[in-house]
């Protein structure tokens, strides 16, 4: 699964990516710093089940601290979106086939106020960020109708002569961004369109037929960035109109904090609602900063947004579970007695046969059953797996 960073230009995307990963990229407050796409391993926040499961655990594929499970999940950052995008402007629309590869998508936007439609710096509370989130998401509709209504006309044609259904042909056009056949079949459904008609459809069907497809198989979230800002704060109510997940954000105080985490100034796990100074004889400025961080954001919002907005993503938008596999049910330990070694981030309503595919397609090809380790029960290959399971596969190739 990958999660993408979506917004106007100057938002603050890098900044954001960058805090969740700690890669170095472009930052600056102008439109168009970025120009290729960044991509990283961020982390899911999930309480490990070891405490649960009264075991000390040897984490492998992720860390633990304290109990706090960090699991690497990837992170796309893309070029800002401006009106217009979806006919070339700005940097254009290559970039959105990048974002549209994400399985969910976090759309930065700021939140204060303080940047114009096109990524340039105004009077700080001007801007409405409520609109910006209209603009992108119609920039990468009208992109989205451009490649469905290729060939169209033939294509509608050619599906009433024959009594077939447009689908086939639509989610063909979309197979690149991960439409299939089956999600095109039911937003014509939810739609009450009849696939086999489309000469009779409405006017305006595609355009929702294009949003169908993307508010239901790229489901986002809005970051509410810049939350640090005085201006933020009466902007963020309104973003929430028609029921979005809005996740107050200060990327910058986030990036600040996970930079200070590495040096050893602080003590701070991504998504914790405080950190604690842990060097002596740092700074003025640097005191500074970290008050600020505390004052600004910290204490108004209870975190800084970032690790809470990629968790949202997966955990909220793709209903992920994150799943144990070990090779004994009993110690939870691996063939070489590491406890609990691996976390696993599945998409929702994966199964028993899902985790043994993801661990290695032998043992899904002689998978036999799943174990819990909790209850002992014997699961089968259509198990839907639950968050926090610890199971064993069993399977007639190599036992366990
Ligand atoms: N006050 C404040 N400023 C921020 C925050 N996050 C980012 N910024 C600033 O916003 C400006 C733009 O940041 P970038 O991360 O480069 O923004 P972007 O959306 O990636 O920009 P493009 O790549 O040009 O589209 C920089 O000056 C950042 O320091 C934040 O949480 N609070
Ligand atoms: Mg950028």
């Amino acid at each position: 699964m990958i999660v993408g960073i979506l917004g106007k230009p100057n938002v603050g995307k890098s900044t954001f990516f960058a805090a969740a990963t700690l890669k170095s990229v472009p930052i600056a407050d102008f439109p168009f710093t970025t120009i290729k796409p960044n991509v990283g391993m961020a982390y899911l926040r999930t309480k490990c089940v070891h405490q649960e499961m009264g075991v000390e655990d040897d984490p492998r594929n992720s860390v633990c601290s304290g109990g706090v499970r960090l699991i690497p999940v990837k992170l796309v950052d893309v070029a800002g979106l401006v009106s217009g995008a979806s006919s070339g402007r700005g940097l254009g629309n290559q970039f959105l086939e990048d974002i549209m590869q994400a399985d969910a998508v976090v759309h930065v936007v700021d939140a204060s106020g303080s940047t114009d439609q096109e990524g340039q710096r105004t009077e700080p509370g001007s801007q409405d960020p409520a609109k910006d989130v209209e603009m992108v998401e119609r920039e990468v509709d009208l992109w989205l109708l451009e490649i469905v209504k290729r060939d169209w006309e033939k294509a509608s044609k050619l599906s009433e002569q024959l009594k077939t259904s447009v689908a086939p042909p639509l989610a063909q056009r979309l197979t690149g961004i991960g439409i299939t056949e089956a999600m095109v079949d039911e937003a014509l459904l939810r739609l009450h369109l009849k696939g086999d008609r489309p000469l009779s459809w409405p006017a305006g069907s595609l355009e929702a037929l294009v949003r169908e497809l993307r508010e239901r198989n790229k489901p986002s979230l809005i970051a509410a960035n810049k939350a640090d800002l005085p201006t933020a704060a009466a902007k963020i109510p309104a973003l929430k109109a028609g029921g979005r997940t809005v996740v107050p954000c200060a990327a910058e105080a986030e990036l600040l904090l996970r930079k200070a985490a590495e040096a050893g100034v602080v003590s701070y796990t991504p998504g914790d609602p405080s950190f604690k100074v842990t060097k002596e004889g740092i700074s003025q400025a640097q005191e500074r900063a970290l008050q600020l961080v505390k004052e600004r954001v910290l204490d108004v919002y209870g975190s800084t947004g970032v690790q809470q907005a990629i968790d949202q993503a997966y955990f909220g938008l793709l209903k992920a579970v994150v799943v144990y596999p070990v090779e004994d049910e009993t110690k939870l330990t691996n063939k070489d007695g590491d406890v609990l070694p691996d976390a696993y981030v599945m998409s929702g309503g994966s199964t028993a046969l899902d985790l043994a595919r993801k661990i290695h397609s032998d043992l899904a090809a002689t998978f036999l059953y799943a174990v819990d380790a909790r209850s002992k029960m014997r699961l089968g290959a259509d198990y839907t797996l639950r968050d926090r399971d610890v199971l064993k596969i069993v399977s007639s190739g190599r036992r366990g």
